[in-house]
């Protein structure tokens, strides 16, 4: 394998010194003003054909695109997404046309005489304030997106939920009656303490680890990361929110649910992809797959990241309480 890419390497250095030296010999040769014919409807030509890809990529790719934000703070998010993808896409469409168009329209002829143009304060002026004001209100936007998941006052009250990324798996930890995590350190990991929580520190004592997600809809929950051996990132699509977690120090981030699992099934979108899904599936003898909100690694870690998932359930707050209170306490679990 690798001497073939030696060969293809060789291949690749012969033919452009070839190319070289057949540009070389063009050096003497001046464009007809029938050259500039045909180069100048060649640039036309492939306007359309961009256009066409454009046009063909948006329509073909929208079935990879995830659905509607499940999470309060994450209409934010798609709203900033929508606003830059349309904007970007209007200015690339007319910038194109503009491009080619003059390409075309001042192609070379032996009659026309080259214009010298120094600058325009005015143009200037234009295009220098219309960006910059549009480039400031979208990163205020967005940097007022980001304060809205990072940093959650305490009169917010919202549930705290510790995630643990190692290699290749998470924990999770629930805070408790008294919603304070116990502290944590790997030189308390041990037997099932696989999280390493200080089981002498009085705020441990209630906290309830688990082995997947249940989240209440329209309750703020406040995710605190940690991390035993490598950078992972905790990535929960759904929701739009994603944050490194990094060892020897603790990171959050947090969200308010907006549909349950169950409301999430019956969206019109969410049914499409999942017959998309299900199709590919069909087709290699899988098993179909049912919608769920996932936590998903989003760092190359190692040779396992790809399986390093953990399922979230979002339920009515009242279905939410009867399973947390079903759940053990780490006192009662460790004993
Ligand atoms: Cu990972």
């Amino acid at each position: 394998m690798l001497a073939l890419f030696y060969i293809f390497i060789a291949v690749a250095i012969g033919v452009s010194f070839w190319q070289i030296t057949r540009i070389m010999n063009f050096r003497g040769i001046i464009a007809t003003d029938e050259d500039n014919e045909k180069q100048g409807k060649y640039a036309l030509g492939f306007l359309a054909f961009l256009y066409a890809m454009m046009i063909y990529c948006l329509i073909a790719m929208n079935v990879i695109m995830l659905p509607e934000a499940a999470s309060i703070e994450g209409e934010h998010d798609d709203n900033l997404f929508n606003i830059t993808f349309w904007l970007i896409g209007i200015v690339q469409f007319g910038m194109q046309f503009l491009i080619f168009f003059f390409t075309y329209k001042y192609r070379g002829n032996k009659n026309n005489k080259a214009l010298f143009y120094a600058d325009s304060h005015k143009l200037e002026l234009i295009w220098t304030t219309i960006p910059a004001v549009t480039i400031v209100l979208l990163i205020g936007y967005g940097l007022w997106a980001w304060n809205n998941i990072m940093y959650v006052g305490d009169d917010e009250n919202p549930i705290v939920i510790e995630v643990y990324s190692q290699q290749f798996r998470w924990d999770a930890r629930y805070a408790g009656e008294d919603n304070q995590l116990g502290l944590g350190n790997v030189n308390f990991i041990k037997g099932i303490n696989t999280m390493g929580v200080d089981m002498s520190d009085p705020s441990a004592q209630d906290d309830k680890q688990v082995t997947e997600l249940y989240l209440p809809k329209g309750k703020k929950v406040l995710f605190k990361f940690r991390s035993q051996d490598v950078l992972h990132s905790a990535y929960m699509p759904h929701f739009r929110a994603q944050m490194n977690c990094v060892p020897g120090m603790v990171t959050q981030f947090a969200f308010t649910p907006k549909y349950t699992t169950a409301e999430m099934r019956q969206n019109s979108e969410v049914i499409a992809k999942t017959e998309g899904i299900n199709k590919i599936r069909k087709a290699n003898g899988e098993d179909p797959y049912e919608f769920d909100y996932l936590l998903l690694c989003n760092k190359i870690c190692g040779a396992s990241h790809y399986n390093m998932q953990m399922k979230i359930t979002v339920v009515e707050e009242e279905e939410y309480n009867k399973w947390l209170s079903e759940q053990k306490t780490l006192a009662q679990a460790i004993k």
